[in-house]
């Protein structure tokens, strides 16, 4: 945990540091990417110290947060005047060249922005950063090895069908197609636990691809954000306490959290996890009439992700000795937390490319 007297120096640091960038800075470029670093309201550096001071108790609060905020005061006069400064050497230069127009009107530039998944998903390895687990990435274009052996599904095993799977134009000796664009993000579980000894406390977000057909809840590709945790004396409570301060930080403590038993074959005993749904409220209907609610087909629950205790058979396949450790893993539709945080009622909008859409994030 950061003390406060730490959290003090990097903000006397941080200051002189800003500041002296803040004056090498050339354009306009440079002069949003400096803001964004320092003054950005997501995950700038002011806003995570702030963040940062959550733990502290009342008096250092007091005291670090008087500083951060003379800091931030600072840093926004200083990236004022260093804009005016600018404005007026543009200025100058150009209208000695006898090349400015000032009757014309301004451009403005054109901003990007994230696409909304990539903000949730961030949001969502952000809250699980919290909790001390560590993000790893993985393939998209994956082995039958991976996907299903390693996690307990072999050929022919009826789980299979679960999972509709996009196959790749590739064999192995025995003629059988053996590669594939991941169905989910869960065979990282697996690559791992291979190469890291336990504890393994890792969250893995990326892309994952169905055989499907779309409609307001599924499309046939999608994010999910897998999560593993191995160690000795790992619990179904921790599963639980783990997933709680998940739907908390994301989502508030006023929404509602139900587990249910579900089955996955590389967990045991598995669960799914569901949200109240957000359009009707929990009610099944839509409000002041019998039709029932398109969202979350009249249940009042939108499913969010899997999860489960790591079956002794797959962590035995990655070389970890289930008489010594436990684990649990769990794996969230990514799209499904978006449309329950902003209210969104068809996944098809987000890939849609409609800009009119995607402006409003
Ligand atoms: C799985 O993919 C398991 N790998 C999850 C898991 C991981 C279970 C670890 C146990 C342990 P499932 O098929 O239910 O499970 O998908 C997980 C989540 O992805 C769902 O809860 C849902 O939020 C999302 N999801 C599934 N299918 C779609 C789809 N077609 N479109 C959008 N989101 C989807």
């Amino acid at each position: 945990m950061t003390t406060a007297p730490e959290i003090l120096g990097t903000l006397h640091n941080l200051k002189t540091v800003a500041v002296a960038e803040l004056d090498a800075v050339k354009d306009a470029d440079g002069i949003e990417a400096w803001r964004i670093a320092y003054l950005g309201r997501k995950e700038g550096r002011i806003t995570m110290i702030m963040k940062g001071m959550a733990a502290l108790d009342s008096d250092s609060k007091r005291t670090v947060g008087a500083m951060a905020n003379d800091v931030k005061a600072l840093l926004e006069s200083q990236l004022e005047a260093r804009i005016e400064e600018m404005k007026s050497a543009q200025f100058t230069h150009a209208s000695q060249e006898g090349r400015l127009d000032v009757t014309l009107p301004g451009r403005r530039p054109a901003l990007g922005r994230l696409h909304p998944i990539t903000q949730t998903l961030r949001e969502i390895t952000n809250a699980f950063g919290t909790m001390g687990f560590q993000i790893v990435e993985g393939p998209e274009v994956e082995t039958d090895h991976y996907n299903f052996e390693m996690l307990n599904i072999p050929k022919d095993h009826p789980a299979r069908d679960m999972f509709d799977t996009l196959w790749l134009d590739h064999t192995n000796a025995d003629g059988e197609q053996d590669m594939l664009l991941r169905t989910h993000t869960s065979p990282m579980q697996a690559r791992v636990m291979e190469n890291t000894k336990p504890p393994v406390r890792v969250v893995v977000p990326g892309r994952v691809y169905r055989y499907e057909a779309t409609d307001a809840t599924h499309e046939w590709h999608f994010a999910q954000v897998e999560g593993l945790a191995v160690d000795e004396g790992i619990t179904f409570a921790n599963l639980k306490g783990t997933l709680y301060e998940f739907a908390r930080l994301v989502f508030g403590p006023e929404r509602r959290v139900r587990f249910r038993c579900d089955f996955f074959p590389f967990v045991e005993p598995g669960v799914d996890m569901s949200i109240d749904c957000f359009n009707c409220d929990g009610a099944g209907n839509v409000k002041g009439s019998d039709d029932m609610c398109r969202i979350c087909r009249g249940s009042g629950w939108i499913e969010i992700m899997g999860a489960g205790m790591v079956h002794p058979r797959v962590l035995e396949m990655s070389n970890i000795d289930p008489s010594v450790y436990t684990g649990f893993a769990f794996g969230v539709g990514v799209e499904r937390i978006a449309m329950l945080k902003h209210g969104i009622d068809d996944i098809r909008y987000f890939y849609g490319n409609d800009a009119r859409f995607l402006r409003q994030f």
